[in-house]
């Protein structure tokens, strides 16, 4: 009785709810035109420019907003074809992410060939100057999922797909010309050790955790990429200030049969352009988009990135008398040894239309390449090749994925691969099999022999063996190259870096195995390490042969070889109530005519009322435009009133990260109560500069365009 008694009243309650909520929600009651739903948020019905809205068969669909019901109130009835096939469609709306490279982000491009090739390669992108081949691109993280933040610590893929008209050609390469096994068999090793711990679920997309650097310590062979792991290189400022690499070994192959080595490089244009550690941990929080949006936006402003894409080919009795195996994914081929000849350009100048299509279901395979360009016996490469096609199956779930728009060859395509799920094609022809007698188009494609992808016949001999050849066995001699290839502020990072993965492994002989290594690379590298971490350095583990002193490799540094530029960076630019509208005006054109931008931050987002009387509105509010998201920024304070910004914490804060992370500071109007309450009173150097007058601001477009302050003292 009592349980009747309550429902009834609720129900009663309900009721009149319903009443109420009838007159002003129920979107059956309006015959405007315009639809009032449930939330009673404004829906439009079709006309104007809407097509009308039809269930995935085509039917039109009378209501998208209610569910079909027995009663005003009843349950949802099981004839409601489209609220099904909507609901079905959005439980399968998930595919597998990537196990590796999951998070991701891509555009399409168009190579340009500079000169032709042909002497020694018959690839067709390389036929001619002017040559043009359409690309797609995708560049992600490695270890982090789908959801992860873009500032991970970690190496970056980039991947390319040239649509060639002799089919696709994928290069599928990182932002590190080396890789941390030599073995593809290792790979499933590498990439657990590096992933969340699997009995906790965490830490996600980083390395410095206690399995990744325990594989590493016995993995010697993982030495020289963690050198290139803990630099700045795998801490980029965007995708567009990175350079690519094929990592492997290739062969180039001429129309005569004729073969040489090869290796690939993309050189970005902008130059490379790394942020420091701290900032990166506050670009994830800030925006953990930060990459992904700095290419969206680039592009949307007509600002494409381009890379010239260089090759470093070399012939048999140059991998003969190099002191290291070319078939080893673990070493370079150092550009002063064999230098890096450009061939062409690409223009990332479109994108995306869908990122689920493209950026998601994009197909990358290493073993896709065309005549002209074949594979060595890298052994990396060769699992490479066995594991990427497997891979696509998985994520995408049918056999036809090369039928998906991105992925689809622009040349021509006919094989009698049939059937299968999704099946796109109407496969024509009466035959779907080789030899027949039929005639016409009932016959189908014949294979082309010597004008098709013919392997480079190289001679394989020896008896079958699970070994690790003698000349892969150094480990350590092109580590200490690329250490001491590095600036002083770039070793610096580099010990820092180590220190705090290391830091965070639990451990202690974790810690001291790969201090012990690294003691093979260079003693100061390891003792300042031994040092951050306060343990005393280990003695040297036995390298597995002995370390070879060879010239340091320019080309290796990154600060080394900067551009003086401001191109394609971006200038924040914090306004304070009545800050001086020429200063800001002059300011803001004179980083656009250098070819970056300016982002506008005030203490609120609708901006600030300048000299001059105009509103200026801002693209940040303070709080969520910190410094971290600029290449350097200005604080134009009023005349009076920087009191407003120095009571702002944000405001602070966006000053004192800028300092510490030795960013070039501009300043303008009554900037001293904000510079005090920030505590850099005093502290200000020859990189925080004046920009009130036109002679400052051109004085301060030079500076910004030259490296960070890296000297700059930071005791307080
Ligand atoms: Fe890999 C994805 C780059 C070694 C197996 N890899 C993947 C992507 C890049 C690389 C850029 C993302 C492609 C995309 O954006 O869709 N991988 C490399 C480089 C390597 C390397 C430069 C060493 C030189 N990879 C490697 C090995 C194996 C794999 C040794 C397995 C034996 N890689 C995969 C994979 C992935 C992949 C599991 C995941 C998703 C995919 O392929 O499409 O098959």
């Amino acid at each position: 009785m009592a349980t009747k008694k309550t429902t009834k009243k609720a129900t009663k309650k309900t009721s009149a709810a319903r009443a109420k909520s009838k007159t002003k929600t129920n979107p059956k009651s309006a015959t405007t035109g315009d639809e009032v739903g449930n939330g009673g948020e404004l829906h439009q019905r079709a006309g104007g420019d809407s097509p009308p809205m039809t269930t995935a068969q085509g039917g039109p669909v009378e209501d998208d907003n209610n569910s079909l019901r027995a009663g005003d109130r009843g349950p949802t009835l099981i004839a409601d074809h489209a609220f099904r096939e909507k609901i079905f469609h959005f439980d399968h709306e998930r595919i597998p992410e990537r196990v590796v490279h999951a998070r991701g982000y891509g555009a399409h491009g168009v190579f340009e060939c500079h000169e032709s090739l042909a002497d020694i390669t018959r690839a067709s992108v390389f036929a001619g100057a002017g040559k043009k081949t359409e690309t797609f691109v995708r560049f992600s993280t490695v270890a982090g999922n789908l959801g992860s933040f873009d500032l991970a610590r970690d190496v970056r893929g980039f991947a390319t797909k040239f649509y060639t008209d002799e089919g696709n050609w994928d290069l599928v390469g990182n932002n590190i010309p080396v890789f941390f096994i030599q073995d593809a068999v290792k790979f499933p090793d590498l990439v657990h050790a590096v992933k969340e711990e699997p009995d906790r679920g965490f830490p996600q997309a980083q390395s410095a955790h206690d399995t990744f650097w325990d594989f590493v310590g016995l993995m010697p062979e993982a030495t020289h990429m963690t050198l290139w792991q803990m630099s700045d290189r795998a801490i980029p400022r965007s995708f567009r200030m990175m350079e690519g690499f094929g990592v492997h070994t290739f062969r180039f192959v001429n129309a005569a049969g004729e073969s040489q080595f090869v290796k690939f490089h993309w050189k970005p244009v902008l130059g490379m352009q790394s942020v420091v550690w701290n900032e990166a941990v506050k670009i994830n929080g800030a925006d953990p988009d930060f990459h992904r949006r700095d290419l969206f936006d680039a592009i949307s402003a007509g600002d494409f990135p381009q890379w010239e894409l260089g090759v470093q080919v070399f012939d048999d009795a140059f991998a003969d008398a190099f002191d290291f195996d070319i078939l080893d994914a673990t070493k370079i081929v150092p550009e002063e040894l064999v230098p890096v000849r450009i061939v062409g350009t690409m223009t990332l100048n479109r994108l995306v239309d869908n990122v689920f299509a493209e950026i998601e279901q994009v197909a990358f395979m290493t073993q896709n390449v065309p005549p002209g360009i074949d594979f060595t016996n890298d052994p990396l490469l060769q699992g490479r090749n066995f594991s990427y096609l497997d891979t696509q199956l998985k994520r995408l779930g049918s056999t036809n994925f090369s039928q998906l728009p991105v992925n689809a060859p622009k040349c021509p395509v006919a094989h009698f691969q049939r059937d299968g799920h999704m099946q796109m094609s109407t496969q024509p022809g009466r035959t779907a099999y080789e030899p027949n007698s039929f005639t016409g188009a009932d016959r189908g494609p014949r294979e082309v022999g010597a004008d098709g992808h013919v392997p480079f016949p190289d001679e394989v001999a020896g008896s079958m063996r699970r070994i690790r050849a003698e000349s892969f066995a150094d480990h350590y001699s092109q580590a200490r190259q690329f250490w001491i290839s590095q600036t002083p502020v770039e070793q610096d990072h580099i010990v820092a870096s180590y220190a705090f993965e290391l830091g965070k492994c639990e451990i202690p002989a974790i810690r001291e195995r790969v201090v012990a290594n690294l003691r093979n690379v260079d003693k100061e590298l390891a003792s300042g390490i031994a040092d951050k971490l306060g343990m005393p350095l280990p003695a040297a583990s036995k390298p597995a042969a002995p370390v070879v002193e060879m010239e340091p490799s320019p080309a290796l540094s990154i600060l080394d070889n900067a551009k003086e530029t401001f191109e394609g960076r971006k200038l924040g630019l914090l306004i304070g109530e009545g800050a001086d509208a020429a200063a800001v005006k002059r300011l803001t054109k004179a980083v656009e005519k250098a070819g970056g931008t300016v982002e506008v931050i005030a203490i609120a987002v609708g901006g600030a009322i300048l000299s001059d009387g105009s509103t200026l509105a801002a693209k940040q509010a303070v709080a969520g435009g910190p410094s971290v998201l600029y290449d350097a920024v200005a604080v134009v304070a009023g005349s009076e009133g920087g009191k407003a910004l120095a009571d702002e914490p944000p405001a602070r804060d966006f000053v004192t990260d800028a300092f510490s992370h030795f960013k070039v500071i501009g300043l303008a109007g009554a900037t001293d109560p904000l510079l005090e309450a920030a505590g850099l009173a005093g502290r200000l150097d020859d990189a925080c500069l004046p920009v009130g007058t036109a002679k400052e601001t051109t004085a301060y477009i030079a500076r910004i365009a030259g490296p960070r302050k890296w000297d700059r003292d930071l005791s307080a």
